[in-house]
């Protein structure tokens, strides 16, 4: 039974209702969450915690002019209900539906395109400075959870939003968890204070007295404020952020609507930093989510039949963290680092937990954890999303490679993701690592090619990355020849034309082969195995012998797979011959990986048409 949410065109409407009607709409608002991700997949644990919080604050900020911005954004459904995209809600994280992230494409409430965590305090002080700086007069308002906030880019935002003394209001949402239980020394530190209730109290009444005491001009102001925050400062536990220089506030209870919006209305005006504790509920309203917070921190969407091939085998990411795992149990030097992401060596995380490492957040820190960990004599392998690593693009120049250390790191979640869109593809490593001096880079095409490679980079001790998708392994190969560093594969031969494929797009390039050869095209598909050190000799001797080529890639052309290959091939062979597969030059929108795949020709079909059309070109 929806009657209020229908009538929610804009915030405007928000700002009419009653304090009954605000909590009936929350309601309504769970019950059209839970619908739609049910069948569309998505966030779901973080969206259920924040209903009450973003209504508070449409209801006391004009964000049409003000500014909001969401630490990742993936609890940003509420926002996008009550922001005129209501009607196309149903569409959530459909290909050309609404993106499940903030997106200023969509809206002019969104000011940034965002999905990744820790850095919204940072974009919210730019806009809060050229306010100031512009005398524009809106207020900025950043809303960061508890996890994100011990991310290294949060906290320099707020060490320099503390010196600079900027208007800015920091809505930190505590839910206690990131997507596992929230970790670190800060974590330990907010349940500190989510559990000093009484002093809050207290602190809010004393809090009150001190703001009635008298305004008074110059330097007797500047003595006034300084007693003022002395003693809020001594009888408040939020001391950590006061010394950064904010005003703490808090906690509160993120579910009661009425204090979120007296406290809003009360820190709106003060000016300077302000950090609101808010304390929320991940997945509230929803036993389940409740209840199991890493499970349903984000759901898949309703049972889509898998493609045939991959129906009812395990994921990559699953067959990573087993097979490091069998590979730790004979080698008590091998320990893994992973930034948040549990899943990612879950299995290892269980076998060996004094082994495993998760900081938080923290990609840059967990690069550099690792080049500690080689160089006191262990074997770190990190796991990382291919589009997380990227936070960490300089620690792993400067402190794996040029430290030449032997850290491997396990490129997970490789290529398109699917629904989650362009914050989430992790199509540029192989451009961004590739450049790298000392780094090796493979991409296995199936698990037991994964469980050699991983082997090997261990073995070797130097700086490794391996790749794999999000995606279901695909059955295991006939054979996996010995891997040798540098050293490509041939799956097949044919004098028609050559596929070098890297990793992922093997098996979509052996069945391009098959339905090739229906057509009467005998082609040859290599393996490349290495994007760095490429099999340089098997590939110009394949190009001397094939009539034309195509490379074929799971990531960014610009820089990519292909590059490379093009590069081997201007200095002998010549590259008029070749062609490349892969993403374009321009962010990919969401959709299934099934759809984005076939969008870029990257599936059997798309593969076949490109060697087809190469095949035709040359013999004209
Ligand atoms: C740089 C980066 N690393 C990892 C992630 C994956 N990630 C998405 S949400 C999330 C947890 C965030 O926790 P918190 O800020 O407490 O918000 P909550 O999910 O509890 O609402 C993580 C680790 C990310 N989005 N960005």
């Amino acid at each position: 039974m929806t009657d209020i949410l229908p009538t929610i065109n804009s915030p405007e409407d928000i700002k009419k209702l009653s304090l009954p009607k605000l909590n009936a709409l929350a309601d309504e608002i769970r019950e059209e969450i839970i619908r739609v991700v049910n069948s569309n997949g998505g966030h779901l644990g973080s969206n259920l915690g924040t209903v009450e919080l973003t209504l508070a604050l449409h209801y006391c900020y004009d964000f049409s002019k003000d500014r909001l911005v969401w630490d990742v954004g993936h609890q940003c459904y509420t926002h996008k209900l009550i922001t005129g995209r209501r009607e196309q809600f149903e569409t959530l994280r459909r290909m050309g539906g609404l993106s499940g992230f903030p997106n200023k494409e969509e809206s002019d409430f969104d000011p940034f395109t965002t999905g990744h965590s820790g850095a919204a305090i940072s974009t919210a002080l730019g806009l809060a400075c050229g306010e100031s700086a512009m005398k524009g007069g809106r207020s900025v308002v950043a809303v960061v959870g508890d996890g994100a906030i011990a991310a290294g880019m949060a906290f320099e935002a707020l060490n320099h939003a503390g010196s600079l003394g900027t208007d800015l209001l920091v809505v930190l949402n505590d839910n206690k968890m990131s997507i596992s239980k929230s970790v670190g020394a800060l974590s330990g530190y907010l349940t500190q204070l989510r559990s000093a209730p009484v002093y809050m109290e207290l602190k809010k009444e004393i809090g009150h007295v001190l703001d009635l005491l008298p305004i008074l001009g110059g330097q007797m102001k500047q003595a006034l404020d300084h007693i003022k925050d002395a003693i809020r400062n001594s009888i408040t536990p939020g001391r950590m952020f006061a010394d950064l220089g904010f005003r703490y506030y808090g906690p509160i209870d993120g579910h009661r609507i009425e204090e979120l919006i007296e406290t809003f209305k009360d820190v709106k005006d003060l000016g300077g930093p302000t950090l609101l504790h808010v304390v929320t509920e991940k997945g509230r309203g929803h036993e389940e989510a409740q209840n199991h917070h890493h499970r349903m921190h984000a759901v898949a969407p309703e049972k889509v039949p898998a493609r045939p091939e991959v129906q009812d085998r395990p994921g990559w990411t699953a067959m990573f963290s087993e097979h490091l795992a069998e590979i730790a149990a004979e080698d008590p030097a091998v320990a893994t680092i992973t930034a948040a992401m549990p899943d990612v060596t879950a299995a290892f995380q269980q076998r060996f937990p004094n082994r495993c490492f998760d900081p938080g957040i923290c990609e840059q820190h967990a690069i550099g954890l690792a080049a500690g960990l080689a160089t006191a004599g262990m074997k770190p392998v990190v796991a990382l999303y291919s589009t997380f690593l990227q936070r960490a693009y300089d620690q792993v120049f400067h402190e794996i490679c040029l430290q030449g250390l032997p850290v491997v790191i396990a490129i997970d979640r490789a290529g398109l993701v699917g629904s989650d869109g362009p914050t989430h593809h992790g199509v540029f490593d192989i451009a961004y690592l590739r450049h790298l001096p000392e780094m090796t880079l493979m991409a296995p095409k199936d698990v037991p090619e994964m469980r050699k490679m991983l082997e090997a980079a261990i073995a070797w001790r130097r700086p490794c990355a391996i790749r794999y998708p999000r995606d279901s392994a695909p059955e295991d190969s006939p054979r996996c020849s010995p891997v040798e560093r540098g050293k490509a594969e041939i799956l097949r031969e044919g004098p028609d034309a050559l596929i070098v494929a890297y990793g992922s797009m093997v098996f979509p390039a052996m069945r391009a082969a098959d339905m090739l050869q229906e057509d009467g095209l005998d082609v040859t598909v290599m393996n490349a195995r290495f994007a760095k050190p490429l099999d340089e000799e098997a590939i110009l001797s394949c190009l001397e012998k094939s009539p034309v080529a195509i490379t074929v890639e799971e990531g960014a052309l610009a820089g990519g797979f292909g590059s490379a290959v093009l590069e081997c091939a201007a200095g002998s062979a010549g590259t008029t011959r070749i062609r490349r597969l892969g993403v374009p030059d321009r962010f990919i929108e969401h959709g299934s990986r099934e759809e984005l795949l076939e969008m870029l020709g990257l599936n059997p079909a798309g593969i076949a048409a490109a060697v087809k059309q190469a095949v035709r070109e040359e013999d004209k």
